[in-house]
């Protein structure tokens, strides 16, 4: 039997893309070596940061499934798949404990100074003088902004290391037992450490902007392992720079792989590369509900993990 057309338009992992082409007909966006190819693609896959919108679904006439690589779909145009009949398709919860850990990771290494230690230790320094002595992470108050399942798998750390927690959402959960704070800058005023665990697109775009930053203060930490366009970068930039706030723990930037060099120089951040879900227990099961939400998709059967918006069809 022929194997059935995708369009893939993004890099994914090896142990994906082999998956895939094992399976079925891949077509590369960024290689095509048939443009008469895309007339027969029945589904799309890619990380949920690619751009996937009307244009190439129209490309695509055939195309009833995307499948995304993430639990983030900020990429997709889903109103644009919906109009057309295309499922949409993300890879959520197998990565709540992953995402969750780098999280308390960011905080523990920029409040202790992790990273800056190591270089300390390796440049010599050690031996001229101690180290200067550092934040303290436990019993500090945490402002999560998003409570969703990789936010509720922070606070459940969080309690362990007997963190306050409060958060703000776009209403309050009645079955948690945090505290609701409905204002983020309200939330960053009365937080040690804020961290963002929110979806992108536009409903969050520059969410933690110069007036967050300054409510945060001169003692407060900025954590980001959601996007970098919840906050507003160059605010971001100038409030590090000027000790509005004491540091930041960051795993995601704008125009991600190549970001403001002005990250580089300053002392007081710890960057990571867009790794929170990076293991590969976590990774293969990404890649696992992708297969299996996209061969679902294609058979007319619900996906295991429909986003949101495509659930109930
Ligand atoms: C992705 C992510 O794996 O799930 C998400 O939304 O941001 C990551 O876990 C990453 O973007 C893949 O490259």
């Amino acid at each position: 039997m022929d194997k059935i057309d995708i369009l893939k338009v993004s890099k994914l992992l090896p142990f994906l893309t082999e998956g895939l082409y094992a399976r079925y007909t891949v077509h590369e966006l960024d290689d095509l070596k048939d443009p008469g190819a895309l007339a027969r693609v029945r589904a799309i896959v890619g990380g949920g940061e690619t751009r996937m919108g009307a244009e190439l679904f129209d490309r695509c006439p055939q195309a009833k499934v995307v499948s995304c690589f993430g639990v983030g779909y900020d990429g997709v145009d889903t109103r644009a798949a919906i109009e057309r009949g295309i499922t949409v398709g993300h890879t959520p919860d197998v990565l709540n404990d992953e995402v969750a850990d780098l999280g308390l990771g960011l905080m523990l290494s920029i409040a202790r100074q992790i990273p800056q230690a190591d270089q300390y230790v390796r440049s010599g320094h050690w031996a001229q003088a101690p180290f200067p002595l550092q934040r303290k992470l436990t019993g500090a108050r945490l402002g999560l902004v998003g409570m969703g399942r990789i936010a509720k798998a922070i606070a459940e750390r969080a309690q362990a290391f007997r963190m306050q927690i409060a958060y703000t959402a776009r209403g309050a959960k009645s079955d948690l037992p945090f505290e609701f704070v409905p204002s983020v800058k309200e939330l960053a005023a009365r937080s040690d450490f804020l961290l963002a665990i929110t979806p992108g697109g536009e409903g969050t775009r520059g969410l933690i902007n110069a007036e967050v930053l300054k409510a945060l203060g001169p003692r407060g930490f900025f954590i980001n392992i959601a996007r970098g366009t919840v906050a507003d970068q160059p605010a971001l930039l100038d409030a590090l720079k000027n000790g509005t706030i004491a540091g930041a723990g960051l795993d995601v930037f704008y125009d991600e792989p190549r970001i403001d060099p002005a990250f580089f120089t300053l002392p007081n951040v710890v960057l990571t590369p867009h790794m929170a879900s990076g293991t590969f227990e976590t990774r293969r099961a990404m890649a696992d509900r992708l297969l299996d939400n996209l061969s679902a998709g294609l058979q007319g059967e619900k996906m295991p993990s429909a986003v949101p918006e495509c659930q109930g069809f």
